[in-house]
């Protein structure tokens, strides 16, 4: 039987378990990236692990979100990665080198290579035929220690592509399209593959777009072949040596198959709060906008901004609109300089702002009160944008353009002609703002700087074998890690400083539950399906556990969640009939005995002491994961010599 692209890079890299979808597997990680706001926990985890030098063939450590510095505490981390990096053998980009998807795509990726990062959206590197996944700030320091990454052998889905898109059609409305067919669950347990006629036309940024967006999917990743589009995009960026062909095989077989002809594809609008809630533009047509922000690692490249350019040139944007743009890398924006279209984008009364994550993650340009705001980004959560009550829409560069010229959500094929844009044939290279670790000869006498934002980690417990707790809190389904551990500009300066941040644990949800947490000792959350989405923030999993939460009880759980759940010695349990989540309400005092046994026959039955319903749960863990929560997470584990 032939095997998929990703099947053959899982094969060269397998360090244990058998390729069968659903076992567990571990892999042997090449490359491995951290950014600022999940780096500094990535960094003290590995600092604990008492390694000298990392492993891996190549770790970089991004600053790219907590860029704001409205006082000490960022200046104060990116000082520590940036002295704990280089002691340890890390590369070092610097604040204003660019968002590290963007980057890392630039300058590193390679394909046929693996690639884990403490940021949901390493799947960017898929574009370029990497199996690029996003993991938890611990599992990237144990990939940098040499350590193989574990996973569920994922199912193979492939997205055919035919046709050809039409002007103003983009590859991120290719993105929502998938995001409408299949919901933000549906990739969950799988990698996507992306093939046909239709990807010839696509370039690397293009595919980036569409590899990026796919962790909405909840997919492990999403990948395409490595051909002469990449090969191309290697030789502007200078690195045609980094290049080798990468296809499935013709007999290739996949669980799920879906085709989408780009001919009859319109532009797409993602309305709130979900990326999944995808309409066409035309069909919003004449609501007011108040926002316009493009960028983020979705669609930063210099192609996006090249065309953002064009369409600006020569005219103002509506008096009621105000538009960000964060042109991704510093690649890109010196190019936007030199070729002048920086200026079109200036003329037309943009607000430029640092090649960084920005207003995606809150940090900074926060809507008006209940304002549209339109962006190119990959998440419209709730709350994320900073203003509560925003409702973001999330479209094309081509679709948020039209909205700022007009005022209004406004199809961009109404505003005629074509878009004409001259890619060069080879980019700006200038890594001057990637910093190389000291030689390890000196690495010793790298200080460490560390300040005094940098708060002990939490201590985690065992699980143990009887347990009874009380439900501190309920909640619906698809609950994403926004909510769980929001970010924004706040908040997001703390993520070295765990009993801070506690303080917003679930703020989104409900503002009550750190106090009722604290005051309990001990906790069950209770959740719905697909609970922890979205970002892959181990501080999801740490503040909780910090809380006193000992078990969350779902009716599913996003692959990352799960991992740093356990990672951090919480037990993630699921019901097996879904409807008796309605048999438990918060409040109630639930007891699980004999827990330990559970684990090996895979159920356990839940006593609700307040109702009297028994229910079984499903409590299927590997051995690995079975001595890790028996550890209390995965760094006593680690200490323990395992
Ligand atoms: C996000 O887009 O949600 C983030 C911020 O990049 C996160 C990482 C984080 O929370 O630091 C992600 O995607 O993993
Ligand atoms: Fe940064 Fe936004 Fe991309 Fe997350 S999704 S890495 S916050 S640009």
């Amino acid at each position: 039987m032939g095997l998929t692209i990703a099947q053959k890079i899982i094969k060269e890299h397998l360090v244990s378990g058998d390729m069968t979808p659903g076992s567990e597997i571990s892999l042997k990680i090449d490359q491995t990236l951290t950014q600022d706001a999940t780096g500094t926990m990535a960094y003290l985890e590995f600092e604990t692990m008492g390694l000298k030098r990392v492993k891996t063939e190549k770790s970089v450590a991004y600053i790219d979100h907590n860029t704001l510095q409205s006082g000490f505490e960022n200046a104060d981390d990116h000082r520590y990665i940036q002295s704990v990096t280089s002691k340890h053998g890390i590369y070092f980009s610097r604040p204003g080198n660019g968002i590290c998807h963007q980057v890392h795509l630039e300058r590193f990726g390679k394909p046929g290579k693996t690639l884990i990062g403490s940021d949901s959206h390493t799947p960017t590197g898929g574009g370029i035929g990497m199996l690029a996944m996003g993991a938890g700030g611990l599992d990237v320091a144990v990939a940098m220690g040499g350590g193989a990454y574990f996973i569920t052998m994922p199912k193979m889905y492939k997205v055919n592509l035919t046709g050809k898109l039409n002007p103003y059609v983009t590859a991120k409305d290719i993105s929502l399209e998938i995001l409408r067919i299949l919901s933000v669950k549906g990739g969950v347990g799988a990698i996507i593959e992306w093939g046909g006629e239709g990807i010839k036309n696509l370039t690397v940024p293009e595919r980036a777009t569409i590899t990026n967006m796919g962790t909405e999917l909840g997919a492990t990743t999403s990948i395409f072949p490595s051909d002469d589009v990449t090969k191309a995009f290697l030789k502007a960026e200078g690195r045609e040596e980094d290049y080798i062909p990468l296809c499935s095989d013709p007999d290739a077989v996949y669980d799920k198959v879906i085709d989408i002809n780009l001919d009859e594809l319109k532009p797409l609008i993602a309305c709130p709060h979900s990326p999944d809630n995808v309409v066409t533009v035309e069909s919003l047509k004449g609501t007011k906008v108040d926002q316009v922000c493009i960028g983020s690692c979705t669609n930063s490249s210099l192609m996006d901004m090249l065309k953002v350019a064009a369409m600006l040139k020569g005219k103002v944007i509506s008096p009621s609109v105000s538009l960000s743009i964060s042109p991704g890398s510093k690649q890109v924006l010196r190019m936007l300089a030199d070729c002048g279209a920086l200026s079109d984008i200036i003329a037309s009364g943009a607000r430029i702002l640092e090649s960084a994550c920005g207003p995606c993650i809150g940090m900074g340009f926060s809507p008006n009160s209940a304002g549209v705001s339109l962006r190119t980004f990959n998440r419209n959560f709730e709350g994320r944008s900073g203003t509560a009550d925003a409702g973001v829409y999330l479209v094309s560069p081509e679709t948020a353009v039209a909205a700022a010229l007009t005022g209004e959500i406004t199809d961009p094929r109404t505003l005629g002609g074509s878009i004409e844009i001259n890619m060069p044939e080879s980019f700006k290279i200038d890594d001057s703002a990637v910093i190389a670790p000291a030689p390890e000869s000196c690495a010793d006498s790298v200080e460490v700087l560390r300040g005094p934002n940098i708060k002990p980690f939490p201590e985690s417990k065992p699980q143990v074998d009887n347990f009874t707790a009380e439900v501190a809190l309920k909640v619906g389904d698809n609950i994403t890690t926004d909510h769980i551990m929001p970010a924004g500009a706040k908040i997001l300066p703390y993520r070295s400083n765990i009993p801070h941040l506690s303080q917003f644990c679930f703020g989104v949800c409900d503002k009550t539950f750190p106090e009722r947490a604290k005051a309990l000792g001990e906790s069950i959350i209770i959740g719905g399906s697909n609970y922890g989405q979205g970002s892959s923030r181990e501080h999801a999993a740490l503040v909780p556990m910090y809380l006193g939460v000992r078990v969350v009880i779902t009716k599913s759980f996003a692959r990352i969640h799960v991992a740093n759940l356990i990672n951090s010695g919480i037990m993630p349990l699921t019901f097996k009939n879904a409807d008796d989540y309605d048999k438990i309400n918060q409040g109630d005092k639930l007891t699980l005995s004999n827990v330990f046994d559970g684990m090996e026959k895979g159920a356990i039955i839940l006593k609700n002491e307040t109702n009297g319903a028994e229910i079984e749960l499903v409590c299927e863990f590997t051995d690995r994961q079975k001595k890790i929560l028996k550890s209390g997470g995965l760094l006593a584990f680690t200490k323990l010599g395992e």
